[in-house]
């Protein structure tokens, strides 16, 4: 609509780039996703919010940062957002996940860079994303060298803030994170101008905690055989956590797995009864990437978990809300450090662990080992996962992709032959 045009042009956004990347959109969606067969009713909230990323939701957020509320960006789960939360401030996870960008991506960054890290930077310098436009600043984090070196680029876009992420988990990383978690707060009380008090941190807490436990109630949905919801659909709401209202999205995910426990009662799913079940892990897989899944659900199989960080990394680790002081909050929130198990760790044998257990909990027929290309702590540690599921008797399948189209006739034949194989 003029409205949202309007809103787009005072957010200086590049209108004619926004108009062509926002062309293919609709496309896409309708064949990825409205072409399903028998999806929850309850999806319509999501696919409305999906319509509405870059008007509804956009607006709403400008709103209210002229209403005073701080704007912050962030690219790791590992960022506690109970923070920016407890000034009354508006977290958006902004990895980027479209081919579209990859290119002006690349006029800065080397080509041989994960996908991920030089969409996200396309989108800053194309000037298409309207949330990168609306940011008062961004939290970066050290995770892997990618990432970690793109922040100095970034920040001569957007005031970049970075946190030193701890690579091991020994105790004496545990009191650096925490040391950081406490830097990150006195930053946000300088720019919202608010001091954080345990009050408003227990509300920050209590409001991340019931996101992360609305997404681990839709994970046990997906647990049921036949599957209630397929594994697009859940990667959707995976991706709108990052954008949407918080508490009006716990609510809405809430709501749709009422809807799938009543499907499960009746023993209805999506997929056919016996369809493979499979367990993807690996990286994330920001919006809009949904190659890999819709690739897989269309030969026949249904994903029913994903151990990355648009999966179950992102509500791992309920962070305890028994502190009553700031010191002991900030100590619950840095031990979530050890809950997520990320391949930027080393070493890191509970991710294997935390697959083997995912696998069980969800009845997997075979895994899917997903790397972006260039990605090298998931690539290489993909090694050890494979031979621990091999020797727990589970098939894998390992690929690595880009955002590109070019390869899926190629992925398609190797997921094709590995259905038949399992
Ligand atoms: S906790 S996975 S969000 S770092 S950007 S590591 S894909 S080369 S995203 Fe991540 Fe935090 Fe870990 Fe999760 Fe590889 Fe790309 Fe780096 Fe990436």
């Amino acid at each position: 609509s003029e409205a949202y045009r309007e809103m787009w042009r005072a957010l200086d956004m590049d209108l004619e780039k926004h108009d062509v990347f926002l062309g293919g959109l609709p496309g896409a969606f309708s064949e990825v996703f409205l072409q399903q067969e028998n999806r929850p009713a309850r999806m319509a909230y999501f696919d409305n919010a999906l319509a509405e990323a870059h008007g509804g939701r956009i607006k709403e957020i400008l709103d209210q940062k002229k209403a005073g509320r701080p704007v912050a960006g962030t690219f790791c789960v590992f960022v506690p957002e109970e923070l920016i939360f407890a000034v009354d401030g508006i977290s958006i996870g902004l990895c980027g996940g479209a081919q579209f960008t990859v290119p002006t991506g690349e006029q800065v960054l080397p080509r041989n860079l994960c996908p991920l890290i030089k969409s996200l930077m396309g989108f800053k310098l194309d000037r298409i994303c309207p949330y990168f436009q609306a940011v008062d600043f961004l939290i970066g984090e050290t995770t892997c060298d990618g990432k970690k070196k793109t922040w100095e680029i970034l920040n001569e876009y957007v005031p970049t803030y970075v946190m030193e992420l701890p690579q091991k988990k020994t105790e004496a990383d545990l009191t650096l994170w925490e040391g950081e978690i406490n830097r990150l707060k006195e930053e946000i009380e300088r720019r919202s101008g608010q001091a954080i008090t345990a009050e408003k941190l227990a509300a920050g807490i209590k409001k991340a905690n019931a996101r992360r436990a609305a997404l681990a109630r839709l994970y046990r949905a997906r647990q049921a055989d036949p599957a209630p919801i397929s594994g697009k659909d859940a990667l959707l709401i995976s991706q709108l956590a990052f954008f949407d209202d918080p508490e009006r999205f716990t609510a809405q995910v809430n709501s749709l797995c009422d809807e799938l426990e009543e499907r499960i009662a009746r023993g209805e799913g999506v997929a056919r009864k016996g369809a493979p079940r499979l367990l993807v892990t690996g990286t994330p897989m920001a919006l809009p990437y949904w190659k890999l899944h819709h690739l897989v659900e269309t030969a026949g199989a249904v994903i029913i978990a994903e151990e990355t960080c648009t999966g179950t990394r992102y509500f791992a680790g309920q962070v305890a809300e028994d502190g009553l002081t700031v010191e002991e909050q900030v100590k619950n929130l840095a031990r979530r450090l050890t809950a997520i198990n990320c391949a930027c760790f080393t070493p890191n044998k509970e991710r294997v662990e935390d697959i083997l257990r995912l696998a069980r909990e969800a009845k997997a027929d075979g895994v899917i080992y997903f790397s972006l290309q260039f990605c090298q702590p998931f690539s290489v540690e993909g090694r050890l996962v494979e031979k621990a599921l091999q020797e727990a008797g589970l098939p894998v399948l390992r690929l690595e992709s880009d955002y590109s189209e070019e390869d899926a006739a190629q992925l398609k034949t190797r997921i094709d032959a590995f259905l038949e194989m399992i």
